[in-house]
């Protein structure tokens, strides 16, 4: 069961409830003490994960967050510097975690959608000197979350990778929603974790499972990153019974996102019907969908508001802008439902238009 049951829940993808073969997988685990390294599901897992994303090995851990901040500390020192995107996951919404765990300095670049351009990290990368922080880190975000789910390609993440390696620069990826971008772009998720050092993902996003993430990358990454895990207080005891739900997710839940994707299109495309809307329809890659109101009579706020006291409930990101992710628990018919509704309130609030307005003083009452 749901807490949200009856609404159409498009907040996030984090709201998806784990399936019954997850369950069932979880109350049969067989487990052990993880942090003594003697759970089998935890093992079985991590295995999984390195060889789906075609590196050496994988740390189980609890958030995507605590993913990407080992990888920081594991990569950089105190002092180094970290380049990424101004609107990405690791910059804005990880509590600031770069500078308070880590010690580093944020630098910050501009994308387009989210998505950085090598040559604007050529010219970011500083030069050695005496005076200067050295620029020990590149990371990328793909699928983006506030760029709207648009994807890096494989042959992009190469040419960053080439920039960053030959200045003597690692690349992580937080790939949270890695598997969206790798079944929107039908290749395998390894295609884009190539070129990175290290990567994150989550299973319990998309991919449903109720807790848990992984970093993958070389035996030392993950020798050293388990350092940190432990530091972090992520060392988990019989872990194996949320890493037997994580199996299941990888094993059952990647070929079903195409579901998910043609869900946002279907959204996205309504949404540009809609006046007083205001969305870019080449940034819907994936399962987010992210849209401006931009209209004199309603604000974001109040459509979140009404929405939600219909039964849909959004995420409002900014003053004038929504996110809605689609996911498993979101049918077909709930973004029918709720796009319905969303023309609905922008129509009620612009008010008759001027042809109705026309046309009922023209009608004689009874
Ligand atoms: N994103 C969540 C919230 O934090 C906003 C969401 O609802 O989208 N990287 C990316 C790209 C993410 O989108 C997220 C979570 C994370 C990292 C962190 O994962 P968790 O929530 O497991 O710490």
């Amino acid at each position: 069961m749901r807490r949200t049951e009856g609404y159409v829940d498009l907040r996030s993808d984090t709201v998806t409830v784990p399936t019954e073969p997850m369950r069932d997988a979880m109350r049969n685990a067989v487990v052990g003490d993880d942090v003594y390294g003697e759970d089998p599901t935890v093992h079985r897992l991590e295995r999984l994960a390195a060889q789906r994303l075609g590196k050496d090995a994988a740390l189980f851990v609890p958030s995507g967050t605590m993913g990407n901040q080992i990888a920081l500390l594991t990569h950089a020192g105190r002092g180094e510097e970290v380049i990424l995107e101004e609107h990405s996951h690791i910059y804005g919404f990880e509590v600031g975690g770069p500078a308070y765990l880590a010690g580093l300095l944020t630098r910050p670049l501009r994308g387009t959608y989210g998505i950085l351009d090598p040559e604007e990290i050529r010219r970011a990368i500083r030069p050695e000197s005496l005076h200067t922080p050295r620029t020990a880190l590149v990371c990328l975000e793909s699928p983006t979350n506030r760029g709207g789910g648009t994807i890096y390609p494989p042959s992009l993440l190469q040419a960053i990778a080439e920039v960053a390696h030959d200045a003597g620069v690692v690349v992580h990826l937080d790939g949270a929603r890695i598997f969206n971008a790798a079944v929107a772009m039908g290749i395998p998720a390894m295609e884009f974790a190539r070129w990175a050092d290290s990567v994150m993902f989550c299973l319990s996003k998309s991919l449903a499972a109720p807790i848990g993430s992984l970093v993958v990358g070389s035996h030392t990454f993950v020798e050293r990153g388990r350092r940190f895990r432990k530091l972090l207080g992520g060392g988990m005891r019989q872990a194996g019974v949320i890493a037997a739900a994580g199996i299941v997710a990888l094993e059952t839940m990647v070929d079903r996102l195409g579901e998910d994707h043609e869900n946002a299109g279907l959204l996205a495309e309504g949404l540009a019907q809609i006046e007083g809307i205001e969305i870019d329809l080449k940034r819907v890659q994936t399962n987010i969908v992210i849209f401006s109101v931009r209209d004199p009579t309603i604000t974001a706020s109040m459509l979140t508001r009404k929405l939600r006291e219909e039964g849909i409930l959004v995420h409002q990101i900014s003053t004038d802008s929504i996110r809605c992710l689609t996911h498993k628990d979101v049918s077909r018919e709930g973004v029918l439902q709720a796009l319905n509704l969303i023309r609905a309130i922008m129509a009620a609030s612009r008010g008759p238009s001027t042809d109705q307005r026309m046309e009922s003083r023209s009608t004689p009452r009874r």
